[in-house]
């Protein structure tokens, strides 16, 4: 079933999404929750990451104020009139993108903004196109939130190598975080879907189309607007209920090729809400582009195999951003 937009040739796709009212109950359960203020996290983060690749953080110590201001400036942005906004695009794959995710025909019911964050902070030149004042405010909240999402997956990173037992703490952090370190912010807002008014509740428009994120780590957070799915290892989809005072953690394709498969790439997808904007923010941290991606010698005992070839970062990007946003990235680098 579709959904025909305007203009007619821009079609997305209805999910099948029919949910009992009792399943964000049971997808809550599933979701681990992480208290980063208890004594000792790290086990807890790295089986999180072995059986979903994802998990929800709580008690981290960020900043509200800082999340609030980007999410409120954010809202500002996308609230411009649409001919403001499209001068920041099209994103390719950085700036303003409505509608059309990645060059290769995907299409969602969300509007964004994608940021390359490498140097610290989002460049100037990508928010040239908004007007002085808009530009400024939103550069310096964005600012705010770079470095303190920054520290906090690093904290992340390190619990994670700590929790699979493998020295120094900083062997993913320092991937991440090092100069030349491939990092980006994205602010997507799904707009609530007027045609979805009408019909019955069994189907869901496609907001995000289901991928695995490439990059090692990603750090979302959202306004309290559902949408948000991850898939379990069986395929089933699950809602993740939202929670806008927790950030969610998702293992990407570079930290499961880092692991040799024990962590797992999650997974995800958005669902339109027929009547609730959703606006979410998410930090991408991964590898500079010359970083060989192979799986840590630690972890390679007992005569194991990497699972995985050989390849720069540059090398899977560039796969990466040929693909569609469905497909198995990791397939052509897989060892038989
Ligand atoms: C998915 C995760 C991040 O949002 C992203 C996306 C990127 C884009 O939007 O330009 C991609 C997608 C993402 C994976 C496959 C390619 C590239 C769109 C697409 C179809 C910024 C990323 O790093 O990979």
């Amino acid at each position: 079933m579709v959904v025909l937009l305007n203009p007619p040739t821009e079609q997305l796709s209805l999910a099948k999404a029919c949910k009992p009212k009792n399943a964000h109950a049971a997808a809550a359960a599933i979701v681990p929750v992480i208290d980063l203020s208890s004594p000792n996290p790290a086990a807890d983060v790295a089986r999180a990451c072995e059986e979903l690749g994802f998990f929800k953080v709580t008690n981290h110590g960020f900043p509200k104020h800082v999340t609030a201001r980007l999410e409120a400036e954010a809202a500002r942005f996308f609230s411009l009139p649409e001919a403001e906004k499209e001068k920041g695009g099209p994103a390719l794959p950085f700036g303003y993108g409505n509608k059309r995710i990645g060059c290769n025909g995907d299409m969602g019911w969300v509007e964004y903004l994608l940021l390359d964050i490498t140097s610290g902070n989002p460049r100037p030149a990508s928010l040239d196109f908004l007007r002085e004042t808009s530009a400024t405010s939103l550069c310096s909240a964005l600012s705010e939130y770079i470095s303190a999402v920054r520290k906090l997956a690093c904290e992340l990173l390190e619990l994670m190598a700590e929790g699979i037992g493998i020295q120094p703490r900083d062997v993913f952090s320092k991937v991440v975080m090092g100069e030349g370190s491939d990092r980006m912010l994205r602010l997507n807002h799904y707009p609530p879907c007027p045609q979805l008014q009408g019909l019955a509740g069994s189907a869901g428009l496609t907001g995000f189309g289901e991928h695995t994120d490439p990059m090692i780590v990603s750090v979302l957070r959202s306004n309290n607007s559902s949408g948000f799915q991850i898939a379990l290892r069986d395929g089933t989809w699950v809602p993740v209920p939202p929670d806008q005072d927790s950030f969610f953690i998702n293992v990407g394709d570079a930290m499961q090729v880092l692991t040799n498969g024990r962590f797992r790439s999650v997974r995800h997808r958005v669902e339109a809400n027929r009547c609730k904007s959703r606006l979410s923010m998410i930090f991408f941290g991964g590898p500079p582009p010359q970083q060989v991606i192979r799986p840590l010698s630690q972890l390679l005992t007992n005569g194991e195999r990497s699972r995985y070839k050989e390849f720069t970062w540059a090398e899977y990007k560039k796969s990466s951003y040929n693909s569609k946003l469905a497909d198995n990235r990791l397939a052509p680098f897989e060892n038989m």
